[in-house]
Formats: C-alpha cells, sequence, structure tokens
C-alpha cells in the first residue's frame, strides 16, 4: 500500500518529537507529516543524563543513547487527534521495551498500534531498531520481525512501515529481512536508525562524550551518510527486482539539498531528517526543499518521482 507525503520530507522519529509541544511546532513547520517520537506501553524517563551530544567535532554528527523517553501511549492516544487539526498525516512511531507490565514485546507493538489506529494516526512506523536499549535489536532477528509484523498487520488496516538499523556487512541477513518485508507487503521502510555502538571523546576533559551505556550510543548526521545511501539502494533495487510496492524511506547524513538528492538517486521517494532538524529546528524542512526544489529546476526535472532511483553504475 503506497502512501504518499508533500512535500516528501519528514522528521526522523526521536529529536524534539516527544512532547504535544514539539509535535505541534512540527505540525506547524513545512514537513509533509509529523513523525512521533516512539511511544512504548509504558512511560519512560530514559537513560541519565548527559545522553545527547548533539554536535561532535568537525560537525560530522550527534552521538545519543536517550533511551527510549516518551510519554507511553496513552498519552499520545490523546495527542494524536490534535495533532490532525493541522491537515497533514500523522505517523505514530512504536516501539516495544521492558516495562513493569511485563508484556511481550508482540503483544506491545499490536496493542498500542491498534490503540494508535483507533486514535486516527494516518500511518504506523514500527520501530525494529532502538540502538540504545539491553535488548538485542528486533530488527536483528527475523524471525522477530516476522512475528511482530504478522501481529500487527492482522489486526490494523491503516498502512505500516518499518524502521530498521543498517545490515552493513551482513548480506544474508538483509535479504532474509527484505524477504519478509515483502512477504508482508508492508508500505515502507525507514533506513537507517542511528549507527550503533559509537563512542566519541572528549581530548580536553579525556572523557565520553554522553554518560549511558559506557559512552556508547548511536551516531546520526553527515557522517553516516554514505551508510544510509548503500542501505536505501539496496532495498530499492531488492524492491524492484521484486516488483513490490514498498517505498524506500531514506534517513541518514541529510543537512542541504544536495544530500537529499543522493538519497531520491539512491531510490528514496521520501526522505527524513533527524540530526538537520535537532541543529535547525523547524525552519529546516522549508530550506531544505527550497533547495532540492531549485537544485530539480536547474537540472531540468519537474519533480523528485523522476530521480528515484536513477543513480547509474560506472
Ligand atoms: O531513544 C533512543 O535512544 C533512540 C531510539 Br528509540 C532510536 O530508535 N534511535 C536512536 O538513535 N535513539
Amino acid at each position: 500500500m503506497r502512501f504518499s507525503v508533500h512535500p516528501p520530507i519528514t522528521n526522523a522519529s526521536g529529536p524534539n518529537s516527544v512532547t504535544y509541544a514539539e509535535l505541534e511546532r512540527l505540525a506547524r513547520s513545512d514537513a509533509g507529516a509529523v513523525v512521533t517520537k516512539s511511544m512504548t506501553h509504558c512511560p519512560r524517563t530514559g537513560n541519565p543524563e548527559p545522553r545527547l551530544r548533539e554536535r561532535l567535532h568537525n560537525n560530522i554528527g550527534s552521538l545519543n543513547s536517550m533511551g527510549l523517553p516518551n510519554l507511553g501511549y496513552h498519552e499520545y492516544a490523546q495527542i494524536i487527534p490534535k495533532l490532525k487539526e493541522y491537515k497533514k498525516p500523522v505517523i505514530a512511531s512504536i516501539a516495544s521495551a521492558r516495562c513493569s507490565h511485563n508484556l511481550a514485546p508482540i503483544e506491545q507493538y499490536r496493542e498500542i498500534a491498534l490503540t494508535m489506529a483507533h486514535a486516527g494516526a494516518d500511518l504506523l512506523e514500527l520501530n525494529l531498531s532502538c540502538p540504545n536499549l539491553e535488548e538485542v535489536p528486533i530488527s536483528m532477528d527475523p524471525q522477530s520481525v516476522r512475528q511482530v509484523l504478522k501481529a500487527v498487520m492482522k489486526e490494523v488496516k491503516i498502512p505500516v512501515g518499518v524502521k530498521l538499523s543498517p545490515y552493513n556487512n551482513t548480506p544474508k541477513l538483509f535479504e532474509e529481512i527484505a524477504q519478509i518485508l515483502l512477504d508482508f507487503e508492508i508500505a515502507y521502510v525507514a533506513t537507517i536508525n542511528s549507527e550503533p555502538l559509537t563512542l566519541d571523546i572528549d581530548v580536553k576533559t579525556k572523557t565520553k562524550v554522553i554518560r549511558p551505556n559506557e559512552g556508547y550510543g548511536g551516531l546520526g548526521g553527515p557522517a553516516v551518510l554514505p551508510i544510509a545511501l548503500a542501505e536505501v539502494h539496496r532495498f530499492y533495487k531488492f524492491f524492484q527486482k521484486h516488483n513490490a510496492q514498498i517505498s524506500v524511506w531514506g534517513v541518514g547524513g541529510i543537512l542541504k539539498a544536495e544530500d537529499a538528492i543522493k538519497h531520491f538517486l539512491a531510490g528514496a521517494s521520501v526522505i527524513q531528517i533527524g540530526t538537520l532538524y535537532l541543529w535547525e529546528g523547524p525552519a529546516a524542512f522549508a530550506k531544505l526543499w527550497a533547495g532540492i526544489q531549485e537544485w530539480l529546476h536547474a537540472n531540468g526535472y519537474t519533480c523528485v518521482e523522476e530521480l528515484v532511483g536513477t543513480v547509474r553504475d560506472l
């Protein structure tokens, strides 16, 4: 089931998308849709501070181990109808984490998905790839990915996308996961989540730059652009080969129009911005979209669709 977003730019779930005030700012911006922070069954305060270094040295990116701070799905069920008043698609991002209710992850996804569909979310983004929890991300285990999709898609009639970590140099795992996404005819795959298990060090203080998880966290921003492009491209090619109607949404390393154009050429039909939104706030959407349109015009294109997936081999 295809789902269109115009302009084809949204925030990436996570940065400044937790509270109603933050989500309302996104709704008022020029983003094509609003994506919530990944919500869990129970509210979470997240990891101890400092848990986010917004700017790494030389502006190569951002590093976080937020630990899924969010208001809990009951609160988002109240927020979503209010966001819908802004007349743009609302995408509910859903995750699972251990909590006192002891519900299995599959049950958490199922229950939250049902509640979000009922609350009026236009689309669900199943975050299967949080890099900062004790548990191994579901995206690394094909059987669990299949079980979550089965449980959610049996119950929910709205389109469902998934957010995945980079599979890097694990082509067999990549193919297994891509095949499962085909089997369930999901609407889109958003790739990539932040690059997991990365570390930065402040040489002045000789300390790690964030506190949780012994300083390890997820890397986003310019440093991950080539990783994101590779993931976007191989998912795009896989879906083309199998004639699938699954869109690829490109996430990772987009700071300027040229970065977005690279994502479109690689096969993304929608892009999401995380670190750029963190750095520049809601004004980033209009600025980026203007830059993209300028590039399209200067290069003889009338729309983004003409570019999608057209990168050539050398
Ligand atoms: O909250 C986080 O620590 C977090 C999540 Br859920 C995610 O999906 N990606 C990320 O970089 N951080």
